[in-house]
């Protein structure tokens, strides 16, 4: 139980800090709204050079584990292969039900028709476009955390 509260909050983390923050902390131009948002520090709807750079940096310097200013293959290595395990440790805790370290069929379709249905907002027994977007996939993992496990 609380191994799967650990790892729920992991997932949420990693949401929160975008999908592409799992993979490496390389610099890039924000497309979404949300994403953008956080670029745009001051909110006065566009990113400024320094508030760009001030998010690149942060980002990128994560990965500067002994803080010497400077990121080497290694490290990067290393922040890679954690982003991995916490990527492969959210996985299993998603949908590996009887933590037997495998996802059967069955626990796939299942914790996919539980994504459906979470997505479905209306209940209608399809999923539209607004629906769609609507859909918060830490918001509901979230949810199911604090659903009991049947
Ligand atoms: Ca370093
Ligand atoms: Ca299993
Ligand atoms: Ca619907």
């Amino acid at each position: 139980m609380r191994k799967g509260l650990k790892y729920g909050a992991l997932a949420f983390l990693a949401t929160a800090a975008g999908t592409m923050a799992a993979e490496a902390n390389e610099p890039f131009v924000p497309r979404g709204e949300r994403l953008f948002a956080l670029f745009d520090t001051d909110k006065n709807g566009a990113m400024s050079k320094p508030e760009f750079l001030l998010r690149a940096e942060k980002r990128f310097l994560r990965a500067d584990a002994n803080s010497d200013g400077a990121v080497t293959a290694a490290e990067i290595d290393a922040q890679l292969a954690k982003a991995i395990e916490r990527r492969r440790a959210r996985m299993m805790a998603n949908m590996d039900q009887d933590k037997d370290g495998s996802v059967t069929r069955e626990e796939l379709d299942k914790y996919v028709e539980a994504m459906f249905d979470g997505a479905d907002a209306n209940g209608d027994g399809g999923v539209s476009m607004d629906e769609a977007r609507g859909f918060r996939l830490a918001k509901w993992r979230k949810s199911l955390e604090s659903k009991p496990a049947n």
